[in-house]
């Protein structure tokens, strides 16, 4: 038993409540914090601060190891000022899980200028380079050949058939800039290999590789986490415009291609799959080869991208699966992903221990009925 009776207690209490209340009332001007902490507040004294943790190289890395090496590559980001949130988190997601060990820059663009509040809040995320680009005018929006009728008329009937992003004319510019033109921005010039990250994704394991110098020891062009079938709506006629191009450039087309995966029929019908590009490693060289920009050239001239909602996804998988031999083309399985509502999360016990991933692999999209990840496998075990 306590020496005072429980009643007696909370009697005390309320009144000692009841008096603090009213001694705030009686002095408004009283900010609260000051009931609470005394006026100078203690800090943790300097000499305990580290000035900044390093990635030592393992003792035993030679030169020649990819512990050691890094390549020519760069974290890309779009996004609006008003993603600054969304950006935030994906951005303190990559370096916890991988960048603070690498120090890959991080180049962002738009296609109006960042403001402050944008540049400040993600640069104070890391120590590496971090660059800032506005998308020149000719890069984002319909040209000037585009039949706007036909475009306006277009987005109203996709409107009018609920299609996502249908009757959107910026979504439109920005499937088009990261189908062909991204790789062209200046500020992307004096790099390679590319991991395009988008405002709101979430990484979920530690990445202790490199990716990019996996991708260039291993003639690597294009790395995926996630696949899926394309909404067909948005697409009636871009798989006849690829046969086209396939018909009349077949110097272009790579031996041993990924078209086994896309199409069940020999190539006349297109089946969806395609790879989920929010999520991208690859390798910049590659769309800015004579192969891709033929093949991209071509799609534009058609108009696709305006007069139907043709998206960077399924134009990139289709053009590094035509492009590309099978071998170059990368599942990261190592990587713990997640872009809303699907997440891939490594379901090898060992590299999800490894990884000490917090994602759920009996929940990892992989086999869900809308992923392409079994005819992916099929296919690459097929000979
Ligand atoms: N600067 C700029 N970036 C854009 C614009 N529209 C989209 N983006 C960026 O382009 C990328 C793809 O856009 P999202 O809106 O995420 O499109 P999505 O992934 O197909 O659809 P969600 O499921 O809504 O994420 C993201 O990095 C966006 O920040 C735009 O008008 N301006
Ligand atoms: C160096 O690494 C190799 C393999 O990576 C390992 O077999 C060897 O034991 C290591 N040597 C030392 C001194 O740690
Ligand atoms: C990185 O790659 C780009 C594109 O291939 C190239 O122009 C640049 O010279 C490379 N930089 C280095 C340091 O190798
Ligand atoms: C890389 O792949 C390309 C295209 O398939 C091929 O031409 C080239 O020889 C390969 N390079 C190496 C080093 O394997
Ligand atoms: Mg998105």
């Amino acid at each position: 038993m306590s020496r005072i009776s429980r009643p007696v207690g909370i009697l005390f209490i309320v009144v000692l409540a009841l008096s603090s209340l009213a001694l705030l009332t009686l002095h408004p001007s009283t900010p609260v914090s000051k009931l609470f902490r005394s006026t100078k507040p203690s800090r943790i004294p300097e000499e305990y601060y580290h000035t900044e943790f390093e990635s030592a190289p393992l003792p035993n890395a030679t030169d020649s190891s990819p512990l050691v090496r890094r390549a020519n590559a760069t974290l890309l980001m779009l996004a609006r000022n008003s993603d600054a949130d969304g950006a935030v988190r994906s951005m303190r997601d990559l370096e916890d899980r991988f960048n603070r060990n690498f120090q890959y820059p991080w180049v962002f663009l738009n296609d109006e200028p960042f403001d402050d509040n944008f540049k400040k809040r993600v640069s104070v995320l890391t120590t590496a380079p971090v660059s800032f680009g506005v998308i020149p005018k000719d890069m984002w929006h319909q040209p000037p050949w585009i039949d706007e009728e036909r475009a306006s008329a277009a987005r109203q009937k996709m409107v009018d058939d609920n299609i996502i992003y249908g009757g959107s004319l910026s979504y439109r510019n920005m499937c088009r800039f990261n189908s062909g033109f991204f790789y062209r921005h200046e500020l992307l010039q004096p790099y390679r290999y590319y991991w395009r990250v988008e405002p709101d994704v979430h990484f979920h394991c530690n990445i202790n590789i490199d990716p990019f110098v996996y991708m260039q020891d291993n003639n690597k062009t294009y790395g995926f986490t996630i696949t899926m079938y394309e909404f067909q709506a948005t697409i009636p006629t871009l798989w006849s415009a690829v046969r086209e191009f396939a018909a009349l450039n077949p110097q272009y087309v790579a031996r041993d291609n990924s078209m086994g995966f896309m199409s069940d029929d020999g190539g006349t019908k297109y089946n969806g799959c395609h790879f989920w590009s929010n999520f991208e490693i690859a390798d910049m060289d590659f769309w800015r080869g004579e192969a891709y920009s033929a093949f991209f050239n071509y799609l534009d001239s058609k108009g696709g991208f305006y007069y139907e909602r043709w998206g960077d996804a399924p134009v990139h998988s289709i053009g590094a699966a035509l492009l590309t031999s099978r071998s170059q083309i990368q599942f990261f399985r190592e990587v713990g992903y997640e872009h809303n509502p699907y997440t891939h999360c490594p379901k090898e016990e060992d590299l999800w221990e490894r990884g000490r991933c917090s994602c759920d692999p009996a929940r990892s999209f992989d086999y869900d009925g809308y992923s392409c990840m079994s005819r992916w496998e099929k296919f690459m075990d097929s000979s």
